[in-house]
């Protein structure tokens, strides 16, 4: 059995950068799996995230199937709600939005998905979830019903990190949104990350290898990226091992 925390640790103790490829299950054509993984696998990239705000036609499990049968790499559930729960994947991140008041998303659907975990082989990953203002309105903005952290209020952006790493959480991500028109700024990411014990996961409109060298750099663990990849595959070419 993989250990993705395990693992995703000992990189952060060597500085070993990780790299998530962020799989929408409502955008990914099924038939395109095979070659998008053929990329994949020529690049960087170090786990596979599988989510989205939404899943109106219940996609997740048939497309975590068919990631599985392309990869070896870790796939790792990243769900909008408790619907997008598959038992094929390796692990899940168990998000709470830390950043917003919605009792919605910070426990009543983690209490809806325990019954659900409890009886599953998935490895469980507590993750502190931060919306930050990407400048563009996001799906999780308006799914959540709550608003994200302006990237001007780095001490709130902070505290809230402190206190998801108080309260148990295992990964803290920062999150502007998929598609954000501005990714989170090195700023927070060094605040963050040098306050922090635990890895650091960042993602929301980083498009260039530029943006994931700086993400890296400011003290990023984790960089997930989703949009960039749908948008031009060729992308993957910028990434090679
Ligand atoms: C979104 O952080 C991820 O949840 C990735 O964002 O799609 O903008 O790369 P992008």
């Amino acid at each position: 059995m993989v250990n993705i925390y395990q693992n995703i640790l000992s990189a952060k103790n060597e500085g070993q950068k990780l790299l998530a490829v962020l799989i929408d299950p409502e955008k990914i054509d099924l038939k395109n799996v095979p070659s998008f993984f053929e990329k994949v696998h020529q690049s960087v990239t170090t786990h596979i995230f599988v989510g989205g705000s939404t899943d109106y036609e219940n996609q997740t499990d048939t497309v975590v199937a068919a990631v599985k049968k392309a990869t070896n790499l870790p796939v790792i559930l990243f769900p909008g709600d408790v619907s997008q729960i598959s038992q094929k994947a390796d692990g899940i991140l168990f998000l709470s939005l830390l950043s917003g008041r919605n009792p919605e998303y910070l426990i009543e659907q983690q209490v809806k998905a325990a019954p659900i975990l409890k009886n599953s082989n998935l490895e469980i990953l507590p993750t502190g979830y931060i919306l930050i203002d990407g400048k563009k309105e996001t799906a999780t903005q308006k799914v959540s019903n709550t608003k994200p952290i302006s990237q001007d209020s780095i001490d709130l952006i902070l505290n809230t990190a402190l206190a998801g790493e108080f309260s148990g959480k295992k990964l803290i991500y920062l999150e502007a949104g998929s598609g954000a028109t501005e990714a989170v700024s090195q700023e927070i990411i060094k605040k963050v990350s040098e306050n922090l014990s635990i890895p650091l996961i960042v993602g929301g409109g980083i498009r260039s290898k530029e943006q994931l060298d700086s993400a890296f750099n400011a003290g990023a663990d984790l960089v997930v990226i989703g949009t960039a990849f749908e948008k031009n595959e060729d992308f993957f070419k910028d990434l090679k091992k």
